[in-house]
């Protein structure tokens, strides 16, 4: 059982060399994995700072080192990269920081890791576009993020969740969890899990192409929700990507599949009321076309093609996920409420569907920005 990360945040404020005296602390944002919280300080000349700590879940990240590894090295690269540009650092990435005793992260005495980025200020964050202008600008920089990867040492990146977007091992664990019924919830989510079982067939379009060599292996963000990219408060710009604990190896399509499956929708990810929920085709074209302006020029014939498979895959596979979460007990995303997972595996759901009956217009979007 993890232990409240509350309890070892005065330790870990003090592990970390921020500036000014500590003010306090308060959880932030809405993230489903990490403990995140701001803390805020206070300069000599009275000035406020603020910086995020943030206790890594190590259920999920099983190997911290390799996680910080990648943390440090893909921000240094992204930061030399701007600097040689003439850009600002602190604009373009995330800046991180070791302890005070030169480590990459803080291991508490519960065995909790904790590190410390400095807060990107004046910026604000997303939980669904307002319009389609944002959802463009989102996309102009998840389209920009992967495109400057392309020279990265994919190499020297660790995989830190093995398997992570291989569908078909997702649709596996669902069975699993069917099999075993930990909760007995089995019953109440029949119509839910017919609806995968009928779409067996789709778990491997993407990954099978990928092992006949069909698509190529990228660096990719692997977690491109809107909610994942900071926007500048004056210019309306999307200037930070961040989340970075799952980049590694993986597939274009993927991040562009993330991104249409959170942020082209036309409710929350959690919303109850299904009557709410579909994919906005204005949405969809707004990211098709900031995405096809920075990351296009470097994708194959074979990847644009199958730009919309990677909008109903990661739909489709966030669903079984959350499915296999609700039937596992709850244990991997964070829950707010009784059923909480279910919701959001229902719009998910929702969203599948709703694709299935846009497929050729999703197609034909793709084609105008090709
Ligand atoms: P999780 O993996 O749990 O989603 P994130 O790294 O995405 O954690 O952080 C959670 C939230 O904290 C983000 O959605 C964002 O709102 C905020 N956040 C994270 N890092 C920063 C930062 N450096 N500056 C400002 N806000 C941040
Ligand atoms: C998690 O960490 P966060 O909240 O940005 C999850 C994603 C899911 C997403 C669903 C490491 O993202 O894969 O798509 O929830 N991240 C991890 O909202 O599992
Ligand atoms: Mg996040």
């Amino acid at each position: 059982m993890r232990r409240e990360a509350e309890l070892r945040l005065n330790d870990a404020i003090q592990a970390f060399p921020f500036e000014g005296k500590a003010v306090g602390a308060v959880r932030y944002g809405n993230g489903h994995v990490n403990d995140t919280f701001c803390l805020y300080t206070q300069l000599d000349s009275g000035e406020p700072m603020r910086y995020i700590l943030q206790r890594i879940n190590t259920e999920t990240f099983k190997d911290p080192d390799g996680l910080m590894e990648n943390i440090f090295a893909v921000t240094d690269f992204i930061a030399e990269r701007a600097e040689a540009n003439g850009e600002d650092p602190l604009r373009s990435t995330m800046k991180v920081y070791k302890t005070n005793d030169g480590k990459p992260y803080y291991r508490d005495e519960d065995g909790g890791c904790w590190r410390m980025y400095l807060f990107v200020d004046d910026s604000y964050f997303l939980e669904r576009a307002e319009n389609e202008e944002q959802f463009y600008e989102s996309a102009r920089a998840f389209g920009n993020f992967q495109r400057l990867l392309a020279d990265f040492d994919a190499s020297k990146l660790h995989e830190t969740i093995p398997l992570f977007h291989d569908t078909r091992d997702r649709y596996k664990k669902l069975e699993m969890a069917i099999e075993k019924d930990a909760c007995d919830r089995v019953k109440s989510v029949e119509k839910e899990i017919a609806f995968v079982r009928d779409r067996k067939d789709k778990v491997g379009q993407l990954m099978d192409m990928l092992d006949r060599d069909e698509l190529p292996l990228r660096v990719t963000h692997n977690d491109t929700k809107l909610n994942n990219v900071l926007f500048d408060k004056d210019s309306h710009k999307a200037i930070v990507v961040i989340d970075l604990d799952t980049v590694m190896p993986g597939l274009a399509l993927h991040d562009f599949g993330d991104s249409i499956r959170f942020g082209a929708s036309t409710a929350l990810e959690d919303e109850k009321d299904l009557s709410k929920v579909s994919m906005s085709l204005s949405l969809y074209e707004a990211y098709t076309r900031g995405f096809m302006e920075t990351a296009g020029h470097a994708l194959t014939e074979t990847e644009i093609d199958n730009l919309p498979w990677g909008a109903y895959l990661m739909t489709f596979e966030c669903g079984i996920r959350f499915l296999t979460d609700y039937l596992e007990g709850d244990h991997y995303f964070r829950v707010h409420r009784d059923g909480h997972n279910l919701d959001r595996a229902r719009t998910q759901f929702k969203l599948v569907e709703d694709y299935e009956n846009k497929w050729e217009q999703m197609q034909a979007i793709v084609n105008k920005y090709r």
